[in-house]
């Protein structure tokens, strides 16, 4: 196992702070009507708020709660729409025992998740809109800054990096470095390299291969490739079956550093984790 950084084995966000000793697990839970994978399922409250026990039940370690969805192509939401999904599954899940996680890019919906008791944002972003900053920095809250190339929209049109590891390693150097420099804890801070979001399959897999470059910044990494597309470039499976190929990245990932995974399928992603730490830390005999 990559020995990390002190600095990096513990992530204080919010009421928590999360051991990082051994790798976490976040739960995905989606509550907009057009989320690549499970859009539309869990739209409402009720359901979304049955899907979270469900993951938490499974072994989640935090749950992300997002209500816009980024995936390339993705309309737009607004601000009061995306308060009406994300609020009232805050308020019901506030006890539940894990961080709570909030998916945006909108210092307002930030604001209003924090003061209705959330202890983590989740910024694909990666806290660059005007206002991101400020909404985050007074508060308790975990922070994971993502790398993104270009925007939702057109993001996959045509990705270009002069080396990208290098470009993303950077961008999340210096935006870590602008976090803190507005007043956020260093151990608040984890940074994600955002598989997906403005990169090919080969940058993506490139980036998977290094992430212990990533790692090696001394902040916990972050990671969702869970059902995305750089897995069914090569298991040509569709989304509903890219389980075990979403697994096997989510466990490459880990070996090479990271420590928290953003996944869909969280009970088979917590066995694989299981056994990947038994191997990892077995006596020699
Ligand atoms: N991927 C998505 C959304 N948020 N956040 C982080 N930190 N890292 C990611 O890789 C990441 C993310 C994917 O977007 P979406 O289309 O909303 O799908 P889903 O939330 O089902 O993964």
């Amino acid at each position: 196992m990559i020995d990390l950084p002190a600095s990096a084995s513990v992530l204080h966000c919010g009421r928590y702070a999360l051991d990082l000793s051994r790798p976490r697990v976040m739960g995905i839970v989606n509550l907009t009507p057009d989320s690549f994978s499970d859009g539309g399922r869990h739209a409402t409250v009720d359901a979304g708020v049955a899907h979270a026990r469900q993951l938490l039940a499974e072994g989640a370690d935090i749950l992300d709660l997002g209500g816009e969805s980024t995936r390339p192509g993705a309309a737009e939401v607004a601000e009061a729409d995306e308060l009406a999904r994300v609020l009232p599954v805050i308020e019901a899940l506030r006890e539940c025992g894990v961080p709570l996680s909030i998916d945006t890019a909108k210092p307002a919906v930030m604001r209003a998740a924090l003061a209705a008791g959330a202890d983590m944002i989740n910024d694909i972003w990666g806290f660059r809109q005007p206002g991101a900053l400020e909404a985050v920095a007074g508060s308790a809250c975990g922070l994971c800054a993502m790398h993104m190339q270009g925007e939702p929209r057109t993001m996959q049109a045509a990705p270009e990096y002069d080396d990208v590891v290098e470009d993303v390693l950077r961008f999340l150097r210096d935006q870590a470095a602008r976090l803190e420099a507005a007043g956020v804890a260093r151990g608040r801070i984890s940074l994600d390299p955002g598989f997906g979001f403005g990169k090919t399959v080969p940058q993506n897999y490139r980036l998977l291969r290094e992430l212990d470059r990533i790692v090696a910044l001394g902040y916990p990494v972050l990671i969702g490739v869970s059902r995305k597309s750089m897995i069914g470039a090569v298991t040509g499976k569709a989304v509903e079956d890219r389980m075990a190929g979403s697994v096997a990245a989510a466990l490459s990932a880990v070996q090479r550093g990271a420590r928290i995974v953003r996944v869909h399928d969280v009970a088979a992603t917590v066995d694989a984790l299981k056994i990947w730490g038994t191997v990892e830390t077995v006596a020699t005999p």
